[in-house]
């Protein structure tokens, strides 16, 4: 068998997520609406902001940040998990981090599908949020017993597709017209359906007891439910938001504007479907739109001060449903954050924060002897950095995971570990850990700097 004319993986993901997101864009308009916002506020931000744009451009470039976006789907057995693995894995994207989101009060657990090294980020960054319902979570007897039914006999991937994905792993690779159809394959699985397959009277019983569990048992597939892209300003988009008739939460979730570091998110309620039950009109909620800004990644130390601070901010106030006292949460998180460093020497020189290491032009046009130490490069302007971008997720607001108090910590750090037991064994395999793979990014910079100059 020749290896001719395999598509790289790269090319797949970025197919998928141009047609992923064209899709979106037909089924939710206000999704549309906010892509040209947010092109519109990128592109003024890089032009205010030369310096900006400079640095800018060793990693993320216009072009990345334009194409780039995650989504978010939720699945309902273990089944469909394995086999969603191995459909991202043709687009070279795996299982990073494992997320518990009943620490929010969520019935469901998760994890992120994306690229892993440098290079293949910045060709596609590309990323899916993936949660698996946890039907046992589910108190009510019957009604659980009937979801695992319902699920039980559920097909989401066709045949064909199915076939393709097995035809990748054998031939490591899709050729260009297999991967037109493997495009057109997975994107209809995220597709969205108005038939629901329950009644309606069980469909509200269920959504009474949590309306994500609702969502995922009571349709055909797993609809894509946002698809978030990434903006360098969320504050103006957000400011910029109503004058297009959108109407985003009042609170930024995340850090404060003055710390960049992970990422900040907003969201908006973007479509009431009508939707058929046998026959009978009713409507779901379940799509929403979503907006993001990323900026470092943080080392284990830096993630902990960064938790223990939003601690802090959500013992002093929570934000209100109705967004009343949206400023005033705006200002103790400001408040509270000062303990942490907000410019990038101070994280590095606290080593919090993960960085990339270059070449400055003076460092590639030196000849002679110079040092080997890293420290000492930097200083004489030969080697600079810039922070690793964050590329996953902090699903769990605050608001659940503080609430614990001390005495019964024990006891949920044995249920949070038998539970990623659970989900890698319905995955398959085990998840990546995030901070390993910022690490490696990390080292690989320092050592290519440092082989310059051996
Ligand atoms: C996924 C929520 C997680 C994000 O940006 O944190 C997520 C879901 O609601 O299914 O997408
Ligand atoms: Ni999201």
């Amino acid at each position: 068998m020749t290896t001719k004319n395999l598509i790289p993986p790269h090319q797949i993901r970025t197919r998928f997520s141009r047609a992923m997101s064209l899709m979106y864009r037909e089924e939710v308009p206000a999704y549309g609406t906010l892509l040209d916002l947010v092109h519109d506020v990128n592109e003024a931000a890089l032009e205010n902001d030369p310096a900006f744009k400079e640095k800018l451009s060793q990693s993320d470039n216009l072009e990345r940040i334009s194409e780039e976006r995650h989504g978010a789907i939720r699945i309902g057995k273990a089944e469909e998990l394995k086999t969603m693995s191995r459909l991202f894995g043709v687009m070279g994207m795996k299982a990073v981090s494992y997320y518990d989101l009943t620490q929010a009060g969520v019935p469901v657990h998760s994890t992120a599908f994306r690229a892993i090294d440098g290079e293949e980020l910045s060709r596609s960054p590309f990323r899916m949020f993936t949660s698996l319902l946890r039907t046992e979570l589910i108190d009510a007897v019957s009604l659980r017993k009937h979801c695992e039914v319902i699920l039980e006999d559920r097909k989401i991937f066709s045949e064909e597709l199915l076939y393709l994905i097995e035809k990748s792993e054998e031939e490591s690779g899709l050729s260009d017209d297999d991967t037109d159809t493997f495009i057109i394959e997975a994107t209809n699985v995220f597709k969205w359906h108005e038939d629901a397959v329950v009644d309606k009277d069980f469909y509200l019983k269920l959504k009474a007891i949590d309306p994500r569990a609702a969502d995922i048992v009571c349709f055909k597939g797993p609809h894509i439910n946002h698809l978030t892209p990434r903006t360098l300003d969320i504050d103006e988009v957000q400011r910029q938001m109503p004058e297009h008739g959108i109407n985003p939460k009042n609170v930024i979730e995340g850090p404060p504007q003055s710390c960049p570091v992970l990422l900040r998110q907003t969201s908006f309620k973007a479509l009431t479907e009508p939707v058929k039950f046998h026959g009978v009109e009713g409507e779901h909620t379940a799509r929403f739109g979503e907006i993001e800004q990323r900026s470092a990644a943080l080392r284990p130390e830096g993630r902990s001060l960064y938790d223990t601070l939003l601690g802090e901010v959500r013992e002093k106030i929570k934000p209100a449903l109705d967004g009343s006292n949206a400023a005033e949460y705006m200002q103790v998180l400001e408040e509270t954050f000062k303990s942490f460093p907000s410019a990038y020497e101070e994280m590095r020189e606290q080593n919090i924060a993960y960085f990339q290491y270059f070449l400055t032009e003076k460092g590639k046009s030196h000849h002679g002897i110079v040092t080997h130490n890293l420290e000492n490069l930097i200083r004489d302007g030969l080697v600079d950095y810039i922070p690793i971008t964050y590329e996953d997720f902090l699903p769990v607001s605050a608001a659940g995971i503080f609430s614990s108090n001390a005495s019964d910590h024990d006891t949920k750090d044995m249920f949070k570990s038998s539970s990623q037991e659970d989900f890698e064994k319905a995955l398959g395999h085990e998840t990546l850990s995030e901070f390993d793979l910022y690490e490696t990014i990390e080292k690989e910079s320092i050592d290519k700097v440092l082989e310059y100059f051996k």
